[in-house]
């Protein structure tokens, strides 16, 4: 595969861009070898500037759930770009986001948008701070709520990937206010509650987590999470900027019946665009400015171009909740390909899965935690995602990241991927 133009782009970005990305986890860092860079996208493919063509399953870390250049997404930020790209006033548009977000996520009954889903975070824990009163947050350990500092305490996604999952320059007063647990634990939340009794605000989770791979919640643990909130008067906030949208209409709260008092967005709300937001009850909401005392503020949020293609998404997917079974069946069919795979070469490697997110753990352990997913052989997945790029088929560049499946792929394109994946496995593993 020729990859000529990407690394002389990725040189020249070298001297300007620090790593030669604007995010870290897109340099390859984890899985060797330069990053690809892309020139354009339509469906379920990437084309890189030396012309080569993937299948891809990252779908821009998940927005993309349709695909990419969807027409419905595209014709709405084509007629948006022509009324001007901002005003920095109020628009009719975010009201009518705002009622759908409101229509669609049950525990949403205000939202404030922002763009990103860092900032909805940053916001999300202030407000829980502001309304409790109270300075300490839990977290738990391989969750990836952005960057912003609170949250880089035992942070996953690119944090993990990158070594520094404790980030340089946060200080120690910020760390000192972020409790952190493992995930799927109780007892340990319950012990940090007990241990800090009436000075937690906010509980954040990712329902289920996409950022150490795909982790599902066991069986009682979102219950059991409202249940120490509802005792301790602590805030649960669900961090659904990777879910939201994608598992179901109503996100993680309405297949696990578990409803959070506050939830943050971001990703497919803005179709591919920046947008993020931060939503809950009103009595919560009600206390951001100029509400309220808690400041927040943005010169782009709710910007008219960005919130016109999250309309478009999310009308979309409000009107045809046949999308969901589509993503669904295509994740069936693909992840059922891939553990036949493995069956048929004698491999017993975890797969984790959920509707349109899937995640390949090169261990033998079943995953249900930060400690579980740092057994994998980290070596050995990059072996597997180069094997896989030279296939045309296109993951994540790191086993601590979720792949995401969009409406645009074929019962085809899954057939190619569990072949890629087949043969991939013969060429790092059996024949190592
Ligand atoms: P952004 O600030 O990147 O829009 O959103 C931060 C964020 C918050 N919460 C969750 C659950 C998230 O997954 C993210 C961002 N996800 C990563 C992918 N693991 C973004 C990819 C990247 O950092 O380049």
């Amino acid at each position: 595969m020729q990859t000529t133009q990407s690394q002389q782009l990725f040189e020249r970005a070298k001297k300007t861009i620090p790593g030669g990305v604007n995010s870290p986890v897109r340099a390859f860092r984890a899985v060797g070898g330069n990053p690809l860079f892309m020139k354009s996208a339509k469906g379920a493919y990437l084309y890189d500037e030396d012309g080569n063509a993937f299948i891809e399953l990252i779908n821009s870390w998940g927005p993309m759930v349709l695909g990419h250049a969807h027409e419905v997404v595209e014709k709405a930020v084509r007629e948006a770009i022509t009324g001007s790209l901002s005003f920095g006033a109020p628009t009719r548009k975010e009201i009518e986001i705002a009622e759908l977000i409101v229509s669609m996520v049950p525990s949403v009954e205000k939202v404030r948008l922002v763009n990103s889903g860092t900032e909805a975070t940053m916001s999300a824990i202030r407000l829980a701070r502001g309304y409790t009163g109270r300075e300490k947050i839990i977290k738990f350990e391989g969750c990836y709520h952005g960057h912003g500092d609170s949250f880089l305490i035992a942070a996953g996604s690119g944090a993990i990937t990158m070594g520094v999952p404790d980030s340089p320059g946060v200080t120690k007063g910020v760390a000192n206010d972020t409790l952190t647990a493992p995930y799927n634990d109780l007892e340990a939340v319950r012990t940090l509650v007990e241990a800090n009794s009436g000075n937690i605000a906010a509980i954040i989770i990712e329902p289920v987590a996409g950022n150490m791979g795909l982790v599902l919640p066991k069986e009682g643990f979102l219950a059991g999470l409202r249940a120490i909130c509802d005792k301790a008067g602590i805030v649960l906030i669900f961090d659904e900027v990777m879910t939201g949208f994608r598992l179901a209409k109503g996100g993680v709260q309405e297949g696990f019946g578990v409803l959070q008092d506050m939830t943050t967005l971001g990703k497919i709300i803005g179709g591919g665009m920046p947008v993020g937001a931060y939503g809950g009850k009103r009595e919560i909401m009600d206390f951001v400015s100029p509400a309220g005392p808690v400041y927040q503020a943005g010169t782009l949020s709710g910007n008219p171009v960005a919130v016109s293609a999250g309309l478009a998404m999310l009308h979309y997917l409000n009107n045809r909740p046949q999308t969901y079974e589509k993503l669904e069946s295509l994740g069936n069919q693909l992840v059922n390909g891939l553990r036949e795979s493995l069956r048929d070469l004698g491999l017993n490697y975890t797969i984790n899965h959920i509707g349109s997110m899937y995640s390949l753990f090169f261990t033998k352990q079943e995953v249900i935690d930060f400690a579980t997913a740092k057994t994998s052989d980290t070596a050995l997945f990059g072996r597997y995602f180069q094997s896989m790029l030279r296939r045309e088929i296109y993951l994540a560049p790191s086993q601590f990241e979720s792949l995401f499946l969009s409406t645009a792929l074929t019962d085809e394109n899954v057939r190619t991927i569990i072949q890629a994946h087949h043969e991939s496995l013969q060429e790092v593993l059996v024949k190592a």
